[in-house]
């Protein structure tokens, strides 16, 4: 079994609100078809998620009207984007269902109180792909809360103890600053937990309603206590993703488990 997050910079335009990236989409789609193995998807919300989610501080409790009604459009507008990445999944022949984290998760303050993953098992063991996605979930205390993807992924990790996870980025993996902004950024070829004092992050990321990129990375440690092999690599680079999956030496990084 294989796990792969699709990032939502990847899938989409990150700062145009509701704008996917079609091409990349598709050819994703093939890459991920051409690997041949039982996959579990994963993608994120990019521009059909944070902007909103962000803007009505979703992430933050309260159900007032305007909230829920917020709530409500991103969870349709994540639930379109899932349609176009499930739409080109099933055209390239994956057999492709989606599971929207609502309907099988509960969060308690941001985290999982209960999850059923019955729906991954089944239709994973009939051959289908499951997918799913960053989405707006209940949260016993806060009403309403955002389950990222990368939650997604750790729940995955825990339960089907896949051989490999790999992070499709909009970069060739973790660098010691933003390469966008940092022309003397590092890519890392390996990062564990005593690495993060060299890392510089910025908070140039401040649309991610699901927290910084610290918080993710530091998820991903987590991720990779429970699976072979955890990389990010370059979502944009044809082949890569495809290559990392069938466990070719990549560009990319390395993400170990904690100590
Ligand atoms: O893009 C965020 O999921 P992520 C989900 O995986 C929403 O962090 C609704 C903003």
């Amino acid at each position: 079994m294989l796990l792969v997050k699709l990032g939502g910079s990847v899938i989409t335009e990150k700062t145009r609100l509701r704008t996917a990236r079609s091409a990349p989409i598709r050819r994703l789609a093939r890459e991920l078809k051409s690997v041949g193995q039982p996959l579990l998807v994963v993608h994120g919300a990019g521009s059909y998620g944070h902007i909103l989610a962000s803007r009505h501080r979703l992430n933050e409790g309260d159900s007032s009207p305007g909230k829920r009604s917020a709530a409500a459009r991103v969870q349709a507008d994540v639930r379109n984007l899932d349609g176009l990445v499930v739409d080109a999944l099933n055209r390239a022949g994956l057999a492709a269902v989606s599971i929207p984290p609502a309907s099988v998760l509960v969060l308690d303050d941001g985290k999982v109180s209960t999850a059923d993953l019955t729906a991954f098992l089944e239709f994973s063991s009939m051959g289908f792909t499951p997918v799913t996605f960053g989405d707006v979930v209940r949260d016993l205390r806060r009403g309403v809360s955002i389950c990222s993807g990368d939650l997604m992924m750790l729940e995955l990790a825990r339960a089907f103890r896949p051989n490999r996870a790999v992070f499709a980025a909009d970069v060739d993996g973790l660098f010691t600053a933003d390469p966008k902004l940092r022309r003397s950024a590092l890519l890392l070829e390996s990062v564990g937990p005593k690495d993060l004092g060299q890392i510089e992050f910025s908070d140039r990321s401040r649309t991610d309603v699901t927290g910084s990129i610290e918080g993710k990375v530091r998820r991903m440690f987590e991720i990779a206590d429970h699976v072979g092999e955890c990389l990010i690599v370059n979502g944009n680079v044809k082949n890569r993703v495809r290559d990392a999956l069938r466990g070719r030496r990549v560009v990319g990084t390395r993400v170990v488990r904690g100590p």
